[in-house]
């Protein structure tokens, strides 16, 4: 029986990393201050293949995000916004952004990219997967189901096997 926990928990362990690594996430949130004009934080510094979220909700004014070369653009104006990013490899520098219809009010903010070191773009591929894994975030329980079903499967193999001993 001993034996039948141990394989099980180490099991279980093994599903345990996939599922954190997709809550793992390096996305920076930029919202909306108490003014209600303001990004917070205004001024952020990412790395490559990092992903920035223009995040908030309820907001007194709608409100937008758009970088001024056009690199990243959240579209119309909202109160309720949720609008992701992601500096893909090679994309690097400084990316100034801000709010339309507040631009004028001070409503601006700055996106600080560093490029990744030579030696970590090796990488490259595994961020790719890290980013293609997060757009299908929605799939990744049914990844860990199937180390779940084994465990449970190896457990009652185990179980009927010492009862036969
Ligand atoms: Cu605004």
């Amino acid at each position: 029986m001993r034996i039948t926990l141990v394989v099980a928990v180490i099991v279980i362990l093994c599903a345990i990393p996939v599922a954190s690594a997709d809550n793992n996430s390096t996305d920076t949130i930029i919202t909306v201050d108490s003014t209600n004009l303001r990004f917070s934080p205004s001024t952020v510094t990412i790395n490559e293949g990092d992903a920035i979220r223009f995040f908030w909700d309820g907001q007194l004014l709608p409100h937008n995000a758009v970088e001024e070369n056009e690199t990243f653009d959240s579209g119309d104006t909202s109160a309720d916004e949720d609008y992701r990013f992601v500096f893909v490899l090679g994309l690097n520098g400084t990316f100034d952004y801000h709010c339309e219809p507040h631009r004028s009010l001070g409503m601006i903010g700055q996106i600080i990219v560093n490029p990744l070191p030579p030696a970590e773009n090796n990488t490259t591929e595994d961020d790719l997967i890290v980013e293609m894994e997060d757009e299908g975030e929605a799939f990744m329980p049914f990844l860990t189901m199937p180390s779940i079903s084994a465990a449970i499967v190896l457990a009652a193999l185990l179980r009927n096997k010492e009862s036969d001993d």
